[in-house]
């Protein structure tokens, strides 16, 4: 499957894991990798060395490309963001703000800079400072999302840049990289469907929940503050929304958030852990290696649009 994405990036199917904080570390990143797709290590709010240590382990199970994801709302992103060019790391995505600052830094070291966005403003600016190529992620997507929804969100992203543009948020399985493409996108990224992934070192409680999991079991907390996530609905998401309709401060709020993903990932705290993930949970139905996932995709993928002429 060549696409300016494959391309760019140096490998073989345009499917790119997404970063996800405490769920992509270097197993399942250099899974995804030596499946031929494109595998993240989510930096998230860890420390620099913690990341360092992660692309080194990575680099001992693939020779193939892999990337790191900066969360930019973390308090190390300045160090994280030097340890990525530093380390030789192939590309960088970003979430959750604006990674302006670190562009020129990181374009200096040969990094291939692919900043995830969630509205046309960000895309064009991200476009004009230099990213290669932009992951424009709807509302449908798990953990801290925009307004708008991939099937608005992708043409009018397209329309606007040059760059070629990887379309993120309830991608799932063939038909929905099918009409990723149609909608002009030149590759996905999908995060809920390799959490589940055999080697993905997420607890199995969180798994099944994502398993278990139908079509209107997610929720979206954090709107009265401006930081909306989407997460399966739990205890937690039924207390934080409670809570934010009573009024209460974003302090409040922030201490009964804390720690909830890691709580979730590492201790398969199910009932007040926070299950960030899609709204594509309900389309998740089995565990399968990533070799086998990305195959699968592939195949999918090919049934539907093979020959159209939107990949070679
Ligand atoms: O970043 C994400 N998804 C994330 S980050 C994350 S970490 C977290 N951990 C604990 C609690 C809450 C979050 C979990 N999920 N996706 C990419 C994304 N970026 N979606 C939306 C945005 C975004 C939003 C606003 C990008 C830029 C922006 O404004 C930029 C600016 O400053 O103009």
């Amino acid at each position: 499957m060549k696409t300016e994405i494959t391309e760019l990036l140096e490998i073989t199917y345009p499917i790119i894991q997404g970063g996800m904080a405490w769920a992509a570390e270097y197993h399942l990143a250099a899974a995804v990798s030596n499946a031929g797709g494109l595998g993240v290590i989510g930096a998230a709010s860890a420390p620099a060395e913690w990341v360092r240590e992660q692309i080194r382990e990575a680099k001992k199970l693939t020779k193939k490309p892999f990337g790191v994801n900066i969360m930019l709302m973390s308090p190390y992103a300045d160090d994280v963001a030097k340890v990525i060019a530093e380390e030789g790391v192939k590309v960088v995505t970003t979430g959750a703000g604006n990674p302006e600052k670190y562009m020129r830094m990181w374009k200096a070291a040969g990094v291939k800079v692919i900043p995830v966005i969630a509205s046309v403003a960000l895309a064009k600016r991200m476009e004009r400072c230099g990213a290669d190529a932009l992951v424009a992620e709807g509302t449908e997507a798990g953990g801290h999302i925009g307004e708008s929804t991939t099937m608005v969100l992708v043409p009018q992203v397209v329309d606007a840049v040059q760059i070629p543009v990887i379309a993120a948020g309830g991608i799932a399985d063939g038909r929905g990289i099918a009409a990723a493409f149609v909608l002009g996108a030149r590759g996905v990224q999908m995060g809920t469907k390799f959490v589940v992934a055999r080697e993905s070192q997420v607890h199995e409680n969180y798994k099944n929940a994502i398993l278990k999991a139908k079509d209107i079991d997610t929720r979206v907390t954090g709107r009265s503050v401006g930081h909306p996530v989407r997460a399966l609905r739990n205890q937690m998401t039924r207390e934080y929304l409670r809570r934010e309709a009573e009024g209460a401060t974003m302090e409040e709020l922030e201490l009964l958030g804390a720690g909830g993903l890691r709580r979730a990932v590492k201790e398969g705290d199910v009932v007040n852990g926070s299950l960030m993930a899609g709204q594509c949970a309900g389309l998740v139905k089995e565990a399968l290696s990533c070799s086998e996932l990305v195959g699968k995709l592939v195949k999918e993928t090919e049934e539907l649009i093979g020959g159209a002429g939107f990949y070679e």
